[in-house]
C-alpha cells in the first residue's frame, strides 16, 4: 500500500474506535451483536469487501443484517463473487480486523495481509461493492459506515442496492459477475419466468387439481413481506395473503425462527386459518418453513426445511431418472447425475432415514450455510436445508450444459416428450431456486410449483413421513466458546466429561437423540433433543440443560 493510501485509512479508521470489552467473531453467518456496537466492525469489513474486490477482480457484497436475531441487534455478512458466502480462509482476516486495538495495528494488520494474499493494486480498474440492509433501523447508519470503510480503500465504489432481502443481494452479486442485469426487477424476472415454465409443464391432469392457489405467508415483520408484496403482484397464479408485513416488531412472535423453534402460530394468525397453507419467512427472507394451523388451538402441523428438503428431492430424482430412461425404459448411458442431500445434527432422524430410503446420498456438515452450500457443491444436483428452512438446490456446470444440449436435441427428436418436458422442468428449477444462497422467496415458489405438479395439498406433503418429537432451548452461559464441538457438531469434545453425560441422559429414552453446540449468531448454547414422545424430548432436553449448566455455569 502507498503512503496516500495509507494515510487515508489512518484517517478514516480514527473516526470509528472499537468498543472496549468486546469480542467480535465472524461466526456462523458473518459479525452480529447489539447494533450500538457494530460501527467500527461494519466499518472494517466495509474496507476486507474492498480488498477481496480488488483481489478477485470482481463485484462484492456487503449485507447489513442480523437475520433471525432480536431487532436490537445487527450484523454484518460479506458475499463473494459467485454469489456465496465470504471465502472461509479470510475469516481469521476478518476476525483481527474487527479486533485491532486502533488505527496503527489496523494498519499494520492490512499491510501484512495485503503482502501475505499477494494483493496487487497497480492496475486495478475501479472495483465494485454491493451494499445491501433489511429493515432494522440500524441499518442507515452502519450502511454508511461501510462506504466509508469501502472507500477508505483507492479505486473502490460503493453501490447502494438499498433495502433488499439477503439471497436478492447474492443474487445481484453472481449476476453482476456473470455479466447479467443485477436488479430486483430482473430477479423477479427470472423467478417469474422459470415459475411458469414450471406450471406450463404441469402433468394435464393435474392442472385443473384440487391444490388450492390460496397461501397466507407471514412475512416476519420484515424485508420479506414488503418483497413479496411486489413479487405478486406480478403473480397470476397464486393468491397470497401477506400478514406481519413490517407494522409490528421485527421476529417478535413471528417469523421461520418463531414457528420452527416454537411450533405456535405467529401473530396475526389463528383458528380462522385452519385449512389454509401457511408459510413464514424469517428477517431477512433468507429461511422459509411451511405450516398449517391445527383446528381450535395456537399450535400448527409444522412442515420445515427438513421435508421442504424432500419435497425437493422427491421432484428432482423422479426428474433425474425420466431423463436417464430411454423411450424404451432402458436407462440412457449418457450421463448420470449424481444427486446429493445435505443436512445438519437438527435434521429430524425421521427425515434422514426416509431421504436414505429414497436411495439418496445424505451426508451432514456442521450448523451453517457456508458449510453446506460447499459440500452440496461436490454433487450435480446437490440439494442442502437445514431445519430452520435455510436451504437450496445447486446445479453444476456440468449438468446444466448437459441439460441445455439434451433438451434441444430433445425438442427437434422428440418434442412434448416426457423427456424433454423433464429437461425442461430441471433447468427451469435451476433458473427459479438461488443457486448463489437460501431464499425464502425462490424457495416459496418452488414449493408452490412442485406441489401443484404433484397435486398435493400441505397435508399430503406433511405425511410424506412422521415427524420424531424434538425439542430445541437456548442457554445463556458464562462463555460458550468453551464448548468445542466434532463430527458435524453431533459429539462435545469440551468440556471434558460432558458428552458422556449426555450420553447417559439419551439412553435413558427410546429413540433418543441429542447434542448441544455453542450458536455463532447468538451468545448462547444451543440443545437439540429428540425421542419417541414429546413428553420424552422435553424432559431429554431439560435434563441436558441442567447438565449444561453443571459443566458451563449459566450466566
Ligand atoms: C444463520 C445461518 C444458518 C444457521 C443460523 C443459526 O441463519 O445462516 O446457517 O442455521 O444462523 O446459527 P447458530 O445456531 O449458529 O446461531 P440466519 O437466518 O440467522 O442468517
Amino acid at each position: 500500500m502507498n503512503e496516500q493510501q495509507r494515510s487515508i485509512l489512518l484517517d478514516s479508521s480514527s473516526r470509528f474506535p472499537i468498543p472496549s470489552g468486546v469480542k467480535f467473531s465472524y461466526g456462523t453467518s458473518g459479525f452480529r451483536a447489539d447494533a450500538s456496537l457494530l460501527e467500527s466492525t461494519v466499518f472494517r469489513v466495509g474496507i476486507l469487501a474492498a480488498l477481496r474486490s480488488i483481489h478477485t477482480r470482481s463485484v462484492i457484497g456487503l449485507m447489513i443484517t442480523a437475520s433471525h436475531n432480536e431487532v436490537s441487534d445487527n450484523g454484518v455478512k460479506v458475499a463473494d463473487p459467485s454469489g456465496g458466502m465470504l471465502t472461509q480462509s479470510w475469516e481469521p482476516f476478518a476476525d483481527a480486523l474487527a479486533n485491532a486495538p486502533d488505527s496503527h495495528a489496523l494498519l499494520k494488520l492490512l499491510d501484512d495481509f495485503v503482502k501475505e494474499e499477494n494483493i496487487i493494486f497497480e492496475g486495478v480498474p475501479t472495483v465494485e461493492v454491493f451494499l445491501g440492509r433489511d429493515t432494522r433501523p440500524s441499518g442507515t447508519s452502519l450502511v454508511e459506515a461501510a462506504k466509508q470503510g469501502i472507500t477508505s480503500i483507492m479505486g473502490a465504489i460503493a453501490t447502494d442496492m438499498g433495502v433488499v432481502t439477503t439471497p436478492q443481494l447474492h443474487w445481484m452479486v453472481r449476476s453482476k459477475n456473470k455479466g447479467t442485469e443485477a436488479s430486483e426487477y430482473s430477479y423477479f424476472d427470472q423467478l417469474l419466468v422459470s415459475l411458469r415454465c414450471l406450471l406450463d409443464y404441469i402433468p394435464q391432469g393435474n392442472k385443473s387439481n384440487d391444490v388450492s392457489d390460496k397461501l397466507i405467508v407471514d412475512g416476519a415483520d420484515g424485508v420479506g413481506g414488503e418483497k413479496l408484496e411486489k413479487l405478486k403482484t406480478r403473480l397470476s397464479y397464486l393468491k397470497i395473503d401477506v400478514r406481519n408485513r413490517g407494522d409490528g416488531v421485527l421476529n417478535e412472535g413471528v417469523g421461520a425462527d418463531y414457528v420452527q423453534k416454537e411450533k405456535l402460530v405467529p401473530r396475526g394468525f389463528g383458528p380462522v386459518d385452519t385449512g389454509i397453507r401457511c408459510a413464514s419467512l424469517d428477517g431477512d427472507a433468507d429461511r422459509l418453513v411451511y405450516f398449517s394451523v391445527l383446528p381450535n388451538s395456537n399450535k400448527i402441523d409444522l412442515v420445515d426445511g427438513d421435508k421442504i428438503l424432500s419435497l425437493f428431492a422427491l421432484f428432482l430424482k423422479e426428474q433425474l431418472s425420466i431423463l436417464s430412461g430411454s423411450e424404451d425404459g432402458k436407462a440412457n448411458k449418457s450421463y448420470q447425475a449424481s444427486l446429493g442431500v445435505v443436512q445438519t445434527a437438527y435434521a429430524n432422524g425421521a427425515s434422514t432415514d426416509y431421504l436414505k430410503q429414497l436411495g439418496l446420498e445424505v451426508v451432514f456438515t456442521p450448523t451453517g450455510v457456508k458449510y453446506l452450500h460447499e459440500k452440496a457443491a461436490e454433487y450435480d444436483v446437490g440439494i442442502y436445508f437445514e431445519a430452520n428452512g435455510h436451504g437450496t438446490v445447486l446445479f453444476s456446470e456440468n449438468i446444466l450444459s448437459w441439460l441445455e444440449i439434451k433438451s434441444n436435441e430433445l425438442a427437434s427428436t422428440s418434442k412434448d416428450s416426457e423427456q424433454h418436458k423433464a429437461a425442461l422442468r430441471l433447468l427451469a428449477v435451476s433458473k427459479l431456486i438461488n443457486q448463489a444462497v437460501g431464499d425464502a422467496l425462490s424457495g416459496l415458489l418452488l414449493v408452490e410449483a412442485i406441489l401443484k405438479h404433484m397435486d398435493w395439498s400441505i397435508d399430503k406433503w406433511s405425511e410424506l413421513y412422521q415427524d420424531l418429537p424434538s425439542r430445541q432451548l437456548k442457554v445463556k452461559v458464562v462463555d460458550r466458546t468453551a464448548v468445542i464441538t466434532a463430527n458435524a457438531e453431533t459429539i462435545v469434545v469440551r468440556p471434558t466429561g460432558i458428552q458422556d453425560a449426555i450420553d447417559v441422559e439419551t439412553a435413558k429414552y427410546p429413540q433418543g437423540r441429542c447434542f448441544i453446540r455453542p450458536s455463532g449468531t447468538e451468545d448462547v448454547v444451543r440443545v437439540y433433543a429428540e425421542a419417541s414422545t414429546q413428553e420424552a424430548a422435553d424432559s431429554l432436553a431439560h435434563s441436558v440443560v441442567k447438565l449444561v449448566d453443571q459443566f458451563l455455569g449459566f450466566k
